[in-house]
């Protein structure tokens, strides 16, 4: 796809896909280095062959940035110069990125509820674009991502829930997220309910089956969320993100040892 092509569908749509970007045997690295943690702190099951991914029985895991960071297997991948000049097509300069790198090992059972990325890293530039890639062939029905149609086309959300920051708390309130007197729910998501949502907006939820090697970009205020994994494996992921090296970055991200979310990245508001 040529630069400007790109850049019209990502204005158009929201999101980028591009099935098969990535050598499959480059992902499958990745994910064997992730399996074989997982292997060893005993959260796959025994009696089936790691390389597959069968969750041990009543295992709860989602959000395992642990697994990410410090592993040049994932990280090569994310952030080699061919990432890094796509990204650098897509906002038309050179690219930069986030040094932190999230990583999803969703349990049977698990989802990510809807929201707009831009909640947890809106400190910066807004430009920004999460590269989502799957580290599992993932079926309907697998808890792959999902895409709500035009939703960065919201104005009124963008307006409202797209301002918010999970960080920012009520210093007159003990405990609440300011996000949370905006009728918001739970850590930064807009809802819990993707059916209600897409009731709500009157759009459609977008779906694909992934296969490792596709990579899905988004914008900040792409609404998605992923449906319930609903088989034996854990679902295997990553999130990273890109933005123009010469405008504002969001620092909680940044860094050997980056912030993240939490105690040190909050700030006060009345609410
Ligand atoms: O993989 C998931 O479940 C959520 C991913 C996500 O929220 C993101 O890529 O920004
Ligand atoms: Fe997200």
């Amino acid at each position: 796809m040529d630069p400007e092509t790109m850049r019209a569908r990502m204005t158009e749509d929201g999101y980028l896909f591009v099935p098969g970007f990535f050598e499959r045997e480059d992902v499958v690295r990745a994910r064997e280095s992730v399996l074989l943690a997982l292997r060893n702190e005993g959260a796959l099951d025994p009696d089936h062959d790691w390389r597959k991914a069968v969750a041990r029985p009543d295992l709860d895991m989602a959000f395992r940035p642990d697994l990410a960071n410090g592993n040049p297997d994932v990280t090569s991948l994310l952030y080699s110069t061919r990432m890094m000049a796509f990204f650098g097509q897509l906002v038309e300069d050179k690219a930069m990125h986030y040094d932190y790198t999230w990583l999803r090992a969703m349990a049977p059972g698990r989802a990510t509820e809807p929201h707009y990325d831009i909640v947890y890293m809106g400190r910066g530039t807004k430009r920004v674009y999460t590269a989502w890639v799957p580290m599992s062939d993932i079926p309907h029905g697998g808890g792959g991502l999902i895409v709500l149609e035009n939703a960065h086309k919201l104005d009124e959300l963008k307006a409202t829930y797209g301002e918010m920051d999970v960080d920012v708390m009520c210093a007159n309130k003990p405990g609440v997220r300011a996000m949370n007197d905006f009728g918001y729910h739970g850590y930064g998501a807009l809802s819990n309910d993707p059916r209600s949502v897409a009731e709500r907006f009157d759009r459609r939820w977008l779906a694909a089956e992934y296969q490792m090697g596709d990579l899905l970009t988004f914008s900040m205020f792409t609404l998605h969320a992923s449906t319930d994994n609903e088989t034996p494996f854990i679902r295997l992921s990553t999130d990273s993100r890109y933005q123009s090296a010469n405008e504002p970055v969001d620092e909680r991200w940044i860094g050997p040892n980056p912030i993240g979310h939490g105690a040190r990245a909050r700030r006060d508001l009345i609410c």
